[in-house]
């Protein structure tokens, strides 16, 4: 059986990966399969954002990198803030170079980011040396840690191809004690139930793309016709009147299709 018509409950005691687990494990609790993509300009709005979503959301994806004054101390809070209201912290670095400067920037460097962040995203591009990187920083720090690795985007005229796609989920294959998931717009690796699928491109209403390549679906589509158990939501919650009622809307709709797919 396809693992989408699994509950996430069943799925957490197949995870081979720790946070995998626990996350699956969150999002049954929470009944929330919504992740909040909260790229802001200024780390306030960021911990603004972070405590009024945090009832309706399983991850909050940051990008250090585009958030001014993104500081250690914005990080702590962000860290405590996720334990105290049962959320996980992803940064999406995408992380793709060689292995040994990949430790180095996720470990050390402005961010640290292996302190704060449960989760981060890497490329397949470079190979194993990328994930096997991650996994002995990884053994250096007591809380559990994993990675998404992007097998494909949403971004209209990506240059991913067929084979790209067969050697990412390959990889992730190789290192299921690091691999939490895979960031896609597809099904793939229906037969590991502890590969979380993490969709972004998604958005409620009528506007379809925006004008630099992104490209939206619906969250039911996300969700059943896409396979998505965790979807990502920008500008869809971050850049609507009230942020908080935007995602409890999306976190509804959200958990109502992910309820219809495994009733299939
Ligand atoms: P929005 O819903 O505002 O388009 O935001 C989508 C978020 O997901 C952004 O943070 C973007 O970096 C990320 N993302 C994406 O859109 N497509 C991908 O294929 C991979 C991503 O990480």
């Amino acid at each position: 059986t396809s693992k989408a018509t699994i509950p996430f409950e069943t799925r957490a005691q197949q995870a081979p990966c720790e946070v995998s687990k626990l996350l699956l494990k969150l999002m049954a609790r929470k009944k929330s399969n919504l992740c909040v993509a909260v790229d802001v300009d200024q780390a306030n709005d960021l911990i603004d954002l972070a405590k009024l979503l945090a009832p309706h959301i399983c991850i909050l994806k940051t990008h250090a990198d585009l958030t001014k004054n993104f500081t250690g101390e914005i990080s702590r809070q962000l860290h405590a803030l996720a334990k105290q209201a049962d959320f996980m912290v992803l940064e999406d670095r995408k992380f793709a170079d060689i292995g040994n400067t990949v430790a180095k920037q996720y470990s050390g460097g402005c961010f640290e980011v292996s302190r704060w962040a449960d989760l981060v995203t890497v490329h397949s591009l470079p190979g194993d040396g990328i994930v096997k990187a991650l996994e002995e920083e990884n053994a250096k720090i007591e809380e559990p840690r994993g990675c998404f690795l992007l097998a494909e985007m949403s971004s209209e005229g990506n240059l991913i191809t067929t084979e790209y796609i067969k050697g990412s989920t390959q990889m992730a294959s190789k290192f299921p004690k690091t691999v939490a998931g895979l960031v896609c717009q597809s099904l793939l690796l229906a037969d590991q139930p502890g590969i979380v699928q993490l969709t972004p491109g998604v958005r409620r209403g009528e506007i379809k793309e925006d004008s630099l390549g992104q490209r939206w679906v619906t969250p039911e589509e996300a969700v059943i016709e896409k396979g998505g158990d965790v979807i990502v939501v920008g500008r869809g919650i971050t850049g609507a009147k009230c942020p908080e009622k935007e995602a409890k809307l999306y976190q509804e709709e959200l958990w109502a299709a992910y309820e219809k797919r495994i009733a299939i």
